[in-house]
């Protein structure tokens, strides 16, 4: 069904705002991160407000029924990426903590000296630093899937790069900077044929696409809540169940243990072996709210619109002139993230500009330097869509690069 976005942003009350300057909010910065629904901020401020207290501590009502809630989630979770079981649905701080937990638990452990890590050329840098850091503590190889100009990977040389050497393969889904969704089934494939594990960094794809974790046999599935209209401060690492279990705990601290003495300690079974300390109890709570409004809406009904809208950002971008789009042309193999450079005007210029009519893109290297030197640009412009944006958004963001343009080429005649 083709969902209504003027209907849904009364559903977001940051929509209606003004910015400081009187100009009404348009906000196009979704890949950074998304707004939040009533129903996302009232059932946060219900559990701080009713149902507050700590979780799989209490015997009393309170902190039972807050543990539930939790519990919950973590089914609901479950079921929503359709994941091998809630047990293998562990709550981190993002998919920053997420890919570092894999690295350092499950890497610290499996890589050695001399093995290989394959990651590709437009990885954020969250998929970067923590294989870095593991492949020089353990003295192992990085080496990088390449894209083609369309900027999809380029799996010519799969078999070269993904060998017998191969411990695991850490790669995005859908990149944050172009926006392109990556076929990763070959990958995959390939990466069982070597007996290599794959770690899929969705940060960008989980909130824009429909996801079925099993059918897809990744080993790992990192991604952040508040990019898919729930809290910060909360993420979610899957694992396949038999990984996990394996793996040795990250953090130590309250909740993972079975017993301590004061020499050592026996660990919990899944999943709180990986979730120490007290964790995000408000936030996971709050992203619950968030999977029931974006399963009330259905994934292929938000892609269908962002492709609508990317494809129409598209049209209106090429049709102002003086504009560098970067990104596939098939519209099939895109989110809703469009990035571009303006013809002799610096990222920041245009940011700073737009910001004065009330718009909200982000500009600069998009936490992906190694992609910026590839293309030998500073940064770009990204404009990142979601389920409430609408065509007057687009129409919105033109006329300001319009401005942009204007203002810039009477300053060049100067
Ligand atoms: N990208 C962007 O503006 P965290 O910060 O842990 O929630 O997510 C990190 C991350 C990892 N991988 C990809 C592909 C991402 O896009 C991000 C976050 C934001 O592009 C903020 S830098």
């Amino acid at each position: 069904m083709k969902l209504d976005p003027y209907k849904l942003r009364n559903d977001f009350p940051i929509l209606n705002t003004l910015t400081p300057n009187g100009k009404p909010l348009v906000y196009l910065d979704n890949a950074a991160s998304s707004q939040k629904p009533y129903t996302v901020i009232q059932g946060t401020s219900k559990y701080y407000s009713e149902e507050n207290a700590n979780i799989h501590r209490g015997i009393y009502h309170l902190s039972q029924h807050a543990t539930e809630m939790y519990e919950k989630t973590r089914i609901k979770t479950s079921n929503f990426f359709r994941a091998q079981c809630a047990k293998a649905i562990i709550f981190t701080k993002g998919t920053t903590e997420s890919i570092n937990l894999v690295a350092q638990a499950w890497g610290r452990s499996n890589v050695h000296i001399g093995d290989e890590i394959v990651l590709s050329v437009q990885e954020h840098h969250s998929n970067l630093v923590p294989w870095q850091m593991l492949a020089l503590e353990k003295k192992a190889v990085l080496k990088f899937i390449p894209i083609l100009e369309d900027t999809t990977y380029d799996l010519s040389n799969l078999k070269d790069i993904i060998t017998r050497k191969t411990k695991i393969v850490a790669i995005s889904q859908m990149s944050n900077v172009t926006g392109t969704i990556h076929d990763v089934r070959p990958i995959i494939e390939r990466a069982r044929q070597v007996g290599a594990k794959v770690l899929l960094d969705g940060a960008q794809s989980s909130s824009h696409l429909k996801i079925d974790l099993v059918g897809l046999d990744v080993d790992f599935f990192a991604f952040s809540a508040h990019k898919m209209l729930g809290p910060t401060g909360v993420g979610v690492l899957y694992g396949k169940e038999e990984i996990l279990e394996e793996m040795p705990p990250w953090i130590g601290g309250g909740d993972m243990i079975e017993t301590v003495s004061l020499e050592s300690s026996t660990y919990a079974n899944l999943p709180a072996k990986l979730e120490a300390g007290t964790p995000n109890i408000a936030g996971v709570i709050g992203f619950s709210y968030a999977l029931d409004y974006l399963a009330s809406i259905g994934m292929e009904n938000i892609h269908s619109h962002e492709m609508e809208i990317t494809s129409y950002a598209i049209d209106e971008l090429n049709r102002l002139g003086g504009v560098t789009l970067y990104g596939t042309e098939d519209i099939e193999k895109r989110g809703g993230v469009v990035s571009f450079t303006v013809e002799g005007v610096h990222p920041h210029d245009v940011g700073s500009m737009l910001d004065e009519e009330g718009i909200a893109i982000r500009v600069g290297h998009h936490c992906c330097q190694p992609l910026m030197k590839q293309w030998s640009i500073p940064g770009t412009c990204r404009a990142s869509f979601y389920l409430y944006t609408t065509k007057e958004d687009v129409d919105a963001l033109v006329a300001g690069l319009q401005k942009v343009k204007t203002i810039f080429s009477r300053v060049a005649r100067k």
